[in-house]
């Protein structure tokens, strides 16, 4: 039988998982699969939380080590970037406010958070306090608080990923002002350690069906209530309703007021990319289908294309920086903790940032949320919660992070008069399809 592509075994480990809490939970085998099963879960879990910080660090220098030919190459760099960054703070802020407003979190029910809390409590009590504490202190600590005084001590608290991003930030642009040929001995090394730290999760991802198995098993049996299935539905719908508000909002609206092109025709144009990144939820693989899409089916011209959708599947990720917000919000109201309008904007920056340092392959944008639940002082075990049902998510937001990418080449082309045709229909008429 032809092997089952990695999706289908983690939807399957899904749906086995459940059905086995459920059947264990009323056999009385809690114990057996706390000690027997859910050990595997931890161990995913573990395995993505250690990848994370390696991974942050070798994307970012990477990706701001390429922005150096931008700045070289064409001046549409700035532009590319400032609407990368515009459409990705815009995404974050739809997440943070859905998930305020439909609260996913509070559909626990006291009970099943005090048992989360018990469960979890080495890591979560120790969080909440520590954020707790956190609120006494002046406006601009969390200003001071970017800056390392020990970039070795940052590495080992992922409470301090700001910090790192901080510095590795400063190496990008260390990198950028040295002689080229001085830089790209380093950036070779940087570019081939981000290689090998993506085929590192690859590896690890090998072992997500019985990881997701596991968690959704220990879930069932620790907290056996509908309410945490419940919750767990609720996130999911949030993420969902923000990624279609970025799809048939934001989205549409932006290529109908910069272009002439009516939006049905460009998401018909863009569909078969956007199917790609659903079946492989990796932006990488599909990028080579997105980049035929936008030249062949909306006239963006092949230098704009070229240069645009490679730095989009790098750095700009809505769907996953929305999705990032969702579940921040989401695990801190699972776990009871009030965010204060501080925390929340800290989350646009750590969620903005770790979504342009997520790389485009699958569960990346998983991995990166233990920088935005770690700066939020947010109880990462919250994560076996969501790691359970995050492959779905990433699907589609995979198709968000690929559509914004295409909408942004679109408005760049036309704004350096580079979209071939100003309707996509005479595009159509005039032009071969392919
Ligand atoms: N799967 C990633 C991508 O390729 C996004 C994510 O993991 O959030 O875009």
């Amino acid at each position: 039988m032809k092997k089952l592509g990695l999706h289908w075994q983690i939807l399957i480990g899904m749906v086995l998982g459940i059905l086995f809490g459920f059947f264990a939970a009323e056999m009385n085998w809690n114990q057996f699969v706390i000690d027997w099963i859910k050990p595997f879960g931890t161990v995913f879990i573990n395995l993505l939380k250690m990848i994370a910080v390696p991974l942050i660090i070798v994307s970012l220098i990477t990706g701001i080590a390429e922005l150096k030919d931008i700045s070289k190459i064409s001046k549409m760099g700035g532009k590319t970037i400032g609407f990368y960054l515009m459409t990705t703070v815009v995404a974050v802020t739809i997440g943070l406010t859905l998930a305020n407003i439909i609260q996913p979190g509070t559909f626990i029910d006291e009970a099943s958070r005090d048992q989360l809390m018990a469960q979890y409590a080495s890591d979560a009590g120790g969080k909440i306090l520590e954020a707790e504490s956190q609120k006494e202190q002046g406006p601009l600590q969390p200003l001071v608080d970017i800056v390392p005084d020990n970039f070795f001590k940052s590495l080992t608290d992922n409470g301090k990923m700001l910090q790192v991003i901080f510095f590795t930030i400063l190496v990008g642009i260390g990198l950028i002002l040295i002689p080229e040929e001085k830089a790209r001995p380093v950036t070779q090394f940087f570019s081939g350690l981000n290689e090998v730290i993506l085929k590192i999760i690859d590896i690890i991802m090998l072992i997500a069906p019985i990881g997701v198995f596991a968690l959704l098993a220990a879930i069932l049996v620790e907290i056996p209530s509908f309410s945490v299935l419940q919750a767990l539905l609720v996130y999911a719908l949030t993420v969902l309703a923000g990624l279609a508000v970025l799809i048939f909002v934001i989205y549409s609206l932006m290529v109908s007021l910069i272009t002439k092109h009516s939006y049905f025709d460009f998401l018909k144009a863009i569909a078969p990319a956007q199917l790609v990144a659903f079946s492989t939820s990796s932006s990488a693989a599909t990028l080579p289908v997105t980049m035929e899409r936008v030249t062949e089916h909306l006239g963006v011209d092949e230098e704009v294309a070229s240069f645009v959708l490679p730095l989009g599947a790098t750095i700009n990720m809505d769907g996953t920086s929305l999705y990032q917000a969702v579940a921040a919000i989401f695990i801190a109201q699972a776990f009871g903790m009030q965010l204060d309008l501080a925390t929340q904007i800290m989350i646009v920056l750590t969620a903005t940032l770790a979504s342009i340092g997520s790389a485009a392959v699958p569960s990346a944008g998983m991995v990166m949320l233990v920088i935005v639940l770690g700066q939020a002082g947010i109880p990462e075990a919250g994560l076996a919660l969501i790691f359970a049902i995050d492959r779905p998510l990433d699907m589609c937001r995979t198709v968000v992070n690929v559509t914004s990418d295409a909408m942004v080449s679109t408005l760049i082309a036309k704004s350096e008069g580079q979209l071939l045709v100003p309707d996509v229909k005479e595009w159509d008429d005039n032009y071969p399809k392919n």
